[in-house]
């Protein structure tokens, strides 16, 4: 389904009036406002293409209709999106999920819809069908060399669909680790995995990262062979200039300071790429800003602050992407309030009076620091995320015009009630 851009025009004429006048009020209390919107404009958020359609748990799944069939459809999803709402312009696979048959077609297809490809993610979590070894012991990790080798070629072809498509990027996260005490030598796995990873490193072209995720457990429940920050760092560190630790806030252990986390990967240059979702409990992979919408504004406001350290562009120096799937909303209503979620959390965060916080520090006034971290944080910014979004050709709400044009009615209707998207 393709979006007129007039159709978007005369939405955005019915609200204009109302949205005028609480921007107007903002400008009141905002000095530099035009640099923000233009930075608002230029920020863009990959969509993973495991999202489009319902994740489901261990217990069921509960899919929606209308999910797309391939990968072409994926793409026109992500493209319906990036219309609404102008702030995801790229699409992030995973293989073999989404491999590509003619690669031409897709990166045309891909263009049309002013998308590019974002990360590329390997897959040693399943096994696929006709696959001569089994990765239910680990796949980089194994104490066997044949199945070692087989997950390192799997990552080298990611790779190459990726160059194929214009990627730049390969994130590697592993489910390898141990269920059980015992049933691993802690040293070994690490060992292993590295002399694996130094492979698929040496595959990578030259202008290209690899994004080491971690995460503290599942589906094993023991070990994780990277299992938190201080292992990816070490990897990444062995590796080389090009591979770098990647955060996803849903994979810490409860209550981490995910905020520290990331100024100090930063400050060490080793900080690559952010999975956004949000959780209660643990990799919950809910929509991102629902549960924990002062932690998602905190890690932006340490992000801001050490990117600007560090001299570094944030809408191009990291991978920014949603990773999120799930069992009871429309999967496009919710990346949209992902992505409008992380937008209100980057914008918030830019209006932190950093010169103040540091004077405040410097004295030790621990009041005064928190007031000017929640004044911002309790600064309504939509109107001025609305504005970005209106000046770059987006629709003032676009769950509501979603929800107008009862999108998902017409996808059902075009790809039927029983479709399901490849992916979890
Ligand atoms: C994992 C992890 C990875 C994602 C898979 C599907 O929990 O977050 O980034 O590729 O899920
Ligand atoms: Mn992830
Ligand atoms: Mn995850």
């Amino acid at each position: 389904m393709r979006l007129d851009d007039q159709i978007i025009v005369q939405h955005n004429r019915k609200s204009i009036q109302i949205h005028q006048s609480k921007f107007e009020f903002l400008k009141t209390q905002i000095s530099d406002i035009e640099l923000i919107i233009s930075k608002l404009i230029d920020f863009q958020i990959a969509i993973p293409s495991w999202a489009l359609g319902s994740g489901g748990t261990r217990f069921g799944r509960f899919a929606g209709g209308g999910e797309p069939r391939n990968l072409e459809e994926k793409i026109e999803d992500v493209g319906l999106m990036h219309k609404l709402n102008q702030s995801g312009n790229a699409i992030s696979l995973h293989i073999p999920w989404d491999i590509p048959k003619d690669y031409q077609a897709i990166r045309n297809l891909a263009s049309e819809h002013g998308l590019r490809f974002d990360a590329m993610n390997s897959n040693t979590f399943q096994d696929q069908k006709g696959q001569e070894e089994s990765y239910k012991y680990g796949s980089l990790q194994h104490v066997n060399p044949k199945v070692k080798k087989q997950a390192i070629e799997h990552n080298i072809e990611v790779i190459k669909h990726g160059i194929e498509l214009g990627s730049k990027s390969l994130t590697v996260w592993l489910a390898d680790g141990s269920c059980f005490p015992g049933q691993l030598n802690f040293r070994t796995a690490f060992k292993n995995t590295l002399e694996s990873l130094k492979e698929i490193y040496a595959a990578l072209p030259a202008d290209w990262k690899m994004f080491v995720e971690y995460k503290a457990y599942e589906p094993n429940f023991y070990s994780t062979t990277v299992g938190d920050w201080g292992q990816s760092l070490l990897y990444a560190n062995k590796l080389g200039p090009k591979a770098f630790t990647l955060v996803d806030l849903g994979h810490h252990l409860p209550n981490a300071n995910i905020e520290q986390i990331v100024s100090l990967l930063l400050m060490e240059g080793k900080l690559g790429g952010f999975h956004f979702n949000d959780s209660k409990y643990g990799d919950d992979d809910l929509t991102a800003g629902s549960i924990k919408p002062y932690q998602l504004f905190l890690v932006f406001n340490e992000l801001i602050d050490g990117m600007d350290d560090c001299q570094m562009n944030h809408a191009s120096d990291l991978g920014w992407m949603i990773d999120a799937s799930h069992n009871v909303k429309d999967p496009l209503e919710d990346l949209l309030q992902s992505v409008e979620a992380i937008m209100i959390a980057y914008t918030q965060a830019l209006l932190v009076d950093r010169k103040a916080l540091r004077d405040a520090q410097l004295k030790n006034d621990v009041t005064r620091a928190q007031e000017i971290l929640q004044d911002s944080f309790r600064t309504d910014v939509r109107p001025l995320v609305a504005e970005a979004r209106l000046r770059a050709g987006g629709a003032l709400n676009p769950i509501g015009l979603f929800r107008e044009l009862n999108v998902r009615a017409e996808l059902i209707r075009e790809r039927g009630n029983e479709t399901a998207a490849t992916g979890l």
